[in-house]
């Protein structure tokens, strides 16, 4: 059976679109309708005229479509590919915190449960969380869950308190300062682009300082040829594809996040086949949550 071919009679047949993130294998997103970061995504599934979304990526993603589009069936291919990092914090402990600081807002990264996202007051993305921060009528934030997002934000934007969660990604974690240094010792010219969910020691070392997207923008308007990529490999794919004469180089030959890499093509078949696994979620959580991702786009701008 060739998986491709068969993938795209069904999603006709089904009337779907496929959506993938920049962090999911080469061959997922070749057959994506569109590749993007999660928000960029979750507005094309909100935008198309589609009633499925196959959405490949983590459940944070799909869950997030899901509460831009509730009317429309949102699949996550691969059902247990979650995000550690969003795990990391629950709403609960998230409105004791804010019992402690009763002033404060709570601004939650869209890496986070669509039960934390209901809790805060606004979500944000990497490309937009300074903006956000600067923009909210609050001096006290608490932010959530990446306490690596949260202190590039503190650094950008001094003059408000921020309250940081303890989170992290297990995936930017393994890019090393040492590995970056040699790299740099052992290529010439070479400029570093760090993901904000690096460590603070891995983005100061670090030429530019940016989302997937950012990343992307950055290297492919660059003048430069070498590039490091500190963020997860997926990316490369999107990076060579629009920079075909440039090179680029990866941490450890590459940092890897398993829950990304979890979907394959007999998954995103199987998906389409037999509606599967569907994302559901609970109405009253989901319109909380449909607040801060709208608040989102009015800080935002
Ligand atoms: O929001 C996203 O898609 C993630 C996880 C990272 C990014 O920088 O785009
Ligand atoms: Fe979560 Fe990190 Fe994987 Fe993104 S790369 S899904 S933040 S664990």
């Amino acid at each position: 059976m060739d998986l491709v071919k068969e993938i795209q009679k069904l999603k006709k047949e089904k009337n779907a679109i496929i959506l993938a993130h920049y962090y999911q294998r080469p061959e997922i997103q070749e057959i994506a309708d569109f590749v993007g970061d999660s928000y960029y995504l979750s507005k094309i599934g909100k935008d198309c005229d589609e009633q499925t979304i196959v959405f490949c990526g983590v459940k944070f993603m799909a869950e997030s479509a899901k509460i831009l589009s509730p009317q429309k069936t949102v699949l996550l291919p691969a059902y247990d590919a979650g995000c550690p990092m969003a795990d990391m914090a629950v709403s609960e402990d998230v409105l004791k915190l804010k019992k402690e600081h009763p002033n404060a807002k709570i601004v939650c990264y869209i890496n986070s449960t669509t039960e934390v996202k209901a809790v805060s007051d606004v979500c944000c993305t990497s490309s937009n969380a300074v903006k956000i921060i600067q923009n909210i009528d609050a001096d006290e934030i608490i932010f959530l869950p990446d306490k690596n997002l949260g202190s590039y934000i503190q650094e950008q934007v001094p003059e408000k308190k921020m309250i940081l969660w303890s989170g992290y990604c297990i995936t930017h974690r393994r890019i090393s300062l040492e590995e970056i240094k040699k790299a740099k010792d052992s290529i010439e010219d070479l400029i570093i682009l760090a993901h904000p969910e690096c460590e603070k020691e891995v983005r100061d070392i670090a030429d530019f300082v940016g989302s997937t997207l950012e990343i992307i923008n950055y290297a492919t308007s660059s003048e430069k040829t070498n590039f490091l990529i500190g963020t997860e490999e997926g990316i490369l794919h999107e990076l060579k594809k629009r920079n075909p004469n440039k090179k680029f180089y990866t941490p450890r030959g590459g940092i890897m996040c398993v829950n990304m890499k979890k979907t394959v093509l007999i998954d995103v078949y199987n998906a389409l086949l037999k509606n599967q696994h569907e994302i559901h979620v609970n109405e009253d959580i989901r319109v909380k949550a449909y607040e801060s991702l709208m608040k989102m786009h009015i800080l935002g701008r």
